[in-house]
C-alpha cells in the first residue's frame, strides 16, 4: 500500500471545504491514517515548497500558505500518489477539469485550495516534515483515552 499527502490550504479550509475533500477521498476508496488542523509557520512553507525556492511566486506561495489554517492529512491505497492527483486536478484551476477538486473550487494557481504530493518519494519526505516520523503517524493522531 502507497501513502501520499495532502493539504487543504487555507483558501479551502476557509470556505469550509474540508469536510468535501475528505468525503471524496473516502468515497474513492482511500484510508485515512492522519488528519490535523495547523498553522504553517514560514520555515515549514519554504521547506514544503523547496523545490520552488528560485521561481518569482515563491514569496506569494509562502505568504499564501502562512495566511490560514491548513488540514494536512496521511491517505493509503493502491496508487496513491496518482489517484490523489487524479482527484484532485491540474495544478493551474483554469485547466482543472469539472469533477476534480480543483476544477470544482478554484478559480487561481495562486490559490488552488489543495496540495497532494507529486511522487512516493515526496509523500513520504512530506509526511515526516507535516507529521514528524511517519512509522508512527498512525499513532501520533490515535486521540488519547478519555479519563472521566
Ligand atoms: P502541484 O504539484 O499541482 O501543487 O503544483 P506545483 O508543485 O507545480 O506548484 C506548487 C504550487 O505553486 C501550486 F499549488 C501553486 C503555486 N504556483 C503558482 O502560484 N504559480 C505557478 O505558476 C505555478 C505554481
Amino acid at each position: 500500500m502507497e501513502r501520499t499527502f495532502v493539504m487543504v490550504k487555507p483558501d479551502g479550509v476557509r470556505n469550509g471545504l474540508i469536510g468535501d475533500i475528505v468525503s471524496r477521498f473516502e468515497k474513492k476508496g482511500f484510508t485515512l491514517r492522519g488528519i490535523k488542523l495547523m498553522h504553517i509557520d514560514r520555515p515549514l512553507a519554504e521547506r514544503h515548497y523547496g523545490e520552488h525556492r528560485e521561481k518569482p511566486f515563491f514569496g506569494e506561495l509562502v505568504d499564501y500558505l502562512t495566511s490560514g489554517e491548513v488540514c494536512a492529512m496521511v491517505w493509503e491505497g493502491k496508487h496513491a500518489v496518482a489517484n490523489a492527483r487524479s482527484l484532485i486536478g491540474k495544478t493551474n484551476p483554469v485547466e482543472a477539469v469539472p469533477g476534480t477538486i480543483r476544477g470544482d473550487f478554484a478559480m487561481d494557481v495562486a490559490s488552488n485550495v489543495v496540495h497532494g504530493s507529486d511522487s512516493p518519494e515526496n509523500a513520504e519526505r512530506e509526511i515526516s516534515l507535516f507529521f514528524g516520523d511517519s512509522a508512527a503517524a498512525v499513532y501520533l493522531f490515535t486521540s488519547p483515552p478519555l479519563t472521566h
